[in-house]
Formats: C-alpha cells, structure tokens, sequence
C-alpha cells in the first residue's frame, strides 16, 4: 500500500468515529505492523487518553478471565463501552488458553458495547507488549470507556503491564503458597489493587490475612493498597471491584505525572533495541558479528566492549 492511498485518513477517521469494523481492521493493520499502521497510529493521538485502561494480571488459572469476563459485565451495567485485549504469549491464537478465553467471554459477543481482541504473537519488532499498548490506543481512540488488558503473570509481563495500564490490579488464588512468593517478590510494587478471587474456596480467607500482613510491612502511604475478594463465577465482589477501580483510576489521574507516556515509549524502545541487536548477532554471518564472536569466544575482548561493537557493526550494516 502507498503512502498516498487516501483510504487511510478515513479509515483512522472511521475509528476515531467509532466504527467497530474500522476499529477491528485498524487493530490487524497495526498488528501486522502493514505500511499504514504508522499513519494511523499519529492520526489517532490526540484521541488518546480518555479510557481508563485497566490491566489484570496473574498467574495461570487464579481465574484472571472470569473475573475480566465478570468485570466487563458489570461495566455494560454502568453503561461503559469496553474494549478487550487478551495477551497470551503461551499460547498461538487458536490454542488453548485464548480460546478458553473465547469461551467465557462468548456472553458478551453480540454486545457491541464490548469488542474483545486476543494477541498472541508478535512477529515484528517491538514485540507483544508493544503490540498490546497499540492495540490498548486503537480501543481508546475508539471511544471505549474501559480497556481491559489481561496478561499472565510470567516473569516481565507485569512490569509492562504496568506501563501500559493507568489501573494495575494484580490477581492471587487461594493456597497458592508460591503465588504469594511471588507476589512478594516484586508485583507488589505495581499493584494498585489485590484481588484474592475464588473467595468460595476455603484458602481464600487465609490468603487474604497473608496479603494484608504483607501490605502492613510496607510504608504508610495516603493512598493503601486494597485487598478485595471476589469469586469470579457468583460474581461477588465484581461491584466492589469496579468502585474500587474507579476510585484509583481517580486517584492516579489527579497525581499522574506526564512523564509516564514519555516513559513508556522510551521502554519500548529499549525493547525494540535490544530486539533488532539480538536479533542481527543471532543471524548476521557478516566477517564482522563473525570476528566478534571469535573474539568473545578467545576471551580477547570482554562482552561490553563487544556489545559496542555489535551495535557499531549493526549501525553500519542497516546503513547498507
Ligand atoms: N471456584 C471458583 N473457580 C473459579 C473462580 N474464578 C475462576 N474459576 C475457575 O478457575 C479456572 C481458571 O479460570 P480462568 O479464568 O481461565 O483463569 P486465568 O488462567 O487466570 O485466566 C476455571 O476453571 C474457572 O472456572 C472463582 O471465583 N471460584
Ligand atoms: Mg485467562
């Protein structure tokens, strides 16, 4: 597609009109990274910034999808229009997981107040949590309300979600000992709100008291973290949840500082980076990478002094 091709404008027109199948076409456009996936990304900037874009995270089978399912529920009860963007790297896109995911959120396909989209690879630079802060504009852009992320709980995803997200809610099972190791271990520091789900199961009690002793180690801040129940399936707690959300969402706009957005392209940049120089030294057979690596391997040079190679070696050869 040419630069020139006057489809463009109108179909970023069309989304920013909210037309759901402008919004679905603009989504593969960008996913693909396609040639006018740049255009309709600047053409949507200054539409951005009305959602409130709320990330759950998690580890598997705590009960994330439900619970995102139950949420969206309770939003269309509110009124507010939701955009949906599932991420499972675990998974490609007919695989298990996501089409579980399809599954549970099969109530709300003939709502078009709700549009529901699962990424599961990414092939183009920048990868997959890139591709979930695009698609996460596309939907506010869009006019939606509410964007939902949900991301599992794997080493990373977290902490970008935690770019992404103006609300971080952070999900733990009950009895999942390691889980709140983990827990401990540095979400955290990201979590707006906890949430122990499957509250009807007879761990969950405990759980909570573990969430909250931990919670009272932590500084005294104006504003604490709230540990809330839910079970996911009766849909109790979801209420709660949605206020709760609403309140920080609130909260993190009047302490909101600029810098965050500017924050977030500046680590997906550095993603970016890091990906085309893995990439160039895992591909590259240039006499160059080549006499590096020999290097390397000969203990002539140390890997620092090699890393400033690599990336004077890539600068030349994508001159090429
Ligand atoms: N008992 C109970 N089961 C739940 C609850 N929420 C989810 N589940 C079940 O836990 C399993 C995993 O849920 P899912 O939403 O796929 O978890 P995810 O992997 O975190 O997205 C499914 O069998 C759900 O039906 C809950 O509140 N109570
Ligand atoms: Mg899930």
């Amino acid at each position: 597609m040419q630069a020139n091709n006057p489809d463009k404008p109108t179909l970023a027109a069309r989304l920013i009109g909210g037309e759901i199948a402008a919004l679905a076409r603009a989504i593969s456009v960008v996913e693909r990274d396609a040639p006018n996936a740049l255009n309709i990304l600047r053409a949507i900037r200054p539409h951005l910034g009305q959602a409130v874009v709320v990330g759950f995270t998690g580890p598997p089978g705590a009960g994330k999808s439900t619970l995102v399912n139950a949420f969206v529920a309770e939003l269309r009860k509110r009124g507010k229009t939701v955009g949906v963007v599932a991420v499972d790297p675990s998974s490609p896109i007919t695989g298990g997981a996501v089409l579980g995911d399809r599954i549970r959120m099969a109530e709300h396909t003939l709502d078009e107040g709700v549009f529901i989209r699962s990424l599961a690879s990414r092939g183009a630079l920048g990868g997959l949590s890139a591709a979930a802060a695009q698609v996460a504009d596309l939907m506010d852009a869009a006019g939606r309300d509410v964007v939902v992320l949900e991301t599992v709980g794997a080493g990373q995803s977290e902490v970008e979600m935690a770019r992404i997200a103006d609300v971080r809610i952070v999900i733990a099972a009950p009895g999942l000992g390691d889980d709140i190791q983990a827990i401990k271990a540095g979400i955290l520091e990201i979590a707006d709100i906890l949430v122990v789900n499957k509250s009807d199961q007879p761990l969950a009690s405990q759980t909570k008291r573990q969430l909250d002793a931990m919670l009272s180690l932590r500084a005294p801040s104006d504003h604490p973290v709230p540990v809330l129940s839910t079970d996911a399936i009766a849909r109790t707690g979801v209420a709660e949840l949605a206020d709760a959300i609403d309140e920080c969402a609130a909260y993190n706009e009047r302490n909101d500082d600029r810098s965050a957005l500017a924050g977030r392209s500046r680590h997906l940049l550095a993603q970016a980076v890091a990906q085309a120089a893995e990439s160039h030294v895992m591909t590259s057979r240039s006499d160059a990478i080549e006499a590096i690596i020999q290097a390397v391997q000969e203990a002539q040079i140390g890997l620092s002094d090699a890393a400033r190679q690599v990336l004077d070696t890539l600068h030349k050869e994508l001159a090429d």
